[in-house]
């Protein structure tokens, strides 16, 4: 177990940098941070992955900007030279792969794989087994058991044999539980038709597919010991206990400063690595109310930047934990304010990519650990 401690000096650092309006932090300090040049993946301990979505598909396409990715070139160095691991937002979900039943469209995925190739990233799959953005054809289409399973093994074999060795961790299961530890019967197609018992076949198709990737389960509300990850923790045992190639446990990590930080993170993370299980943060972002579209105040940005740094920390002292991603940036590509009316701020960047004092609190996090 890594244990991380955050010395004298780093929090003296950290409560320097924690003014802080935009405009205020642009007076007497560097507008991009502490370290000007030290980029978060170097500052992470060997090993340690630090990640990004890749912004892309989804709810970008309601909006009136061009696709980040591949249209906004700051974005596009920025994401290459902050982050050693790339999450593809959307472009991997079945809306995007999946135009009909034959046919699979791979560009967008590949265009990030091939990146993350150029800039030395690992990337992680996201997803395969999923209740939602599902193609209508699917969700619509009244096929026969025999038929939805053919559909889902051919699509995890054909999306993770395309990826094979070039896809480091695959959400092979997403969401599959509420929020109180009951299976999805009713939206999850899969498993509402098929039974759980779908669920491990996906995990072992993936497997053949790629025996090189860690396969997860991937959620969100289960950072804490609760119902949710209770339920994650029963069924994970009994997968394993069947043989079942589940190598993962991660938390979504979508933390709002209304509800509190969850400080049950770092034992819940602990459980499933006793398991034999890896873990990773997988979609963090920490979002605020923000009515009317107000600034964030100074006491906001103070504790975002803390809960920022203690999920970090959480992760880091757990050793089978290595990868921390971040979901998106900066804050006018998140998903928040798109779901939750009058929240938004979630991310580590402003909207003209100056750094806010939550990435300071990731770097020093990191720095200290490393
Ligand atoms: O960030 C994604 C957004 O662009 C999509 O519109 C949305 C649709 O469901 O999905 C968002 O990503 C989700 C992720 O795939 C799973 N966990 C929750 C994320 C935020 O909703």
């Amino acid at each position: 177990m890594r244990q991380i401690r955050l010395s004298a000096a780093v929090l003296t650092a950290l409560a320097l940098t924690l003014p802080a309006s935009a405009a205020a932090a642009a007076d007497d300090q560097p507008a991009t941070g502490l370290h000007q040049n030290t980029a978060l993946r170097d500052a992470a301990p060997s090993g340690f992955v630090i990640g990004s979505a890749v912004a892309g598909g989804g709810h970008h396409q309601d909006e009136d900007y061009p696709d980040p990715f591949t249209g906004d070139q700051e974005y596009r160095r920025i994401l290459g030279e902050e982050f050693s691991s790339l999450s593809a937002e959307n472009q991997m979900k079945w809306d995007h792969l999946r135009p009909s039943r034959d046919g699979y469209a791979f560009d967008d995925a590949d265009a990030i794989v091939a990146y993350a190739q150029d800039n030395g990233q690992d990337v992680r799959g996201h997803t395969l087994l999923w209740h939602s953005q599902n193609p209508d054809w699917l969700e619509n289409g009244n096929f026969s058991q025999e038929e939805l399973r053919e559909i889902l093994r051919d699509h995890i074999e054909t999306v993770v044999g395309r990826y094979a060795g070039q896809i480091h961790q695959w959400d092979v299961a997403n969401e599959i539980f509420d929020d109180g530890g009951n299976l999805r019967t009713g939206d999850n197609i899969w498993i509402r038709e098929l039974g759980v018992g779908i669920v491990g076949d996906a995990f072992r198709w993936a497997h053949a597919a790629d025996p090189s990737a860690e396969l997860y389960f991937n959620d969100y509300n289960v950072e804490d010991v609760n119902a949710k990850s209770d339920a994650y923790y029963e069924l994970t045992r009994e997968l394993l206990a069947e043989g079942v190639p589940v190598h993962g446990f991660s938390a979504q990590t979508h933390l709002s400063l209304q509800y509190g930080f969850p400080s049950g993170l770092q034992t819940n993370l602990e459980r499933f690595e006793a398991l034999g299980l890896s873990t990773a943060l997988t979609e963090v972002d920490v979002r605020m109310q923000l009515p009317g579209g107000a600034e964030p105040t100074e006491q906001q940005l103070a504790d975002q930047a803390d809960y920022y740094a203690r999920a970090l920390e959480a992760c880091l002292n757990v050793s089978g934990c290595d990868s921390f991603t971040v979901w998106g940036f900066p804050d006018k590509y998140s998903w928040v304010p798109n779901t939750f009316e009058g929240e938004g701020g979630a991310t580590v960047y402003w909207d003209d990519y100056t750094t806010k004092p939550a990435y300071d609190a990731l770097l020093e996090t990191l720095l200290a650990a490393g």
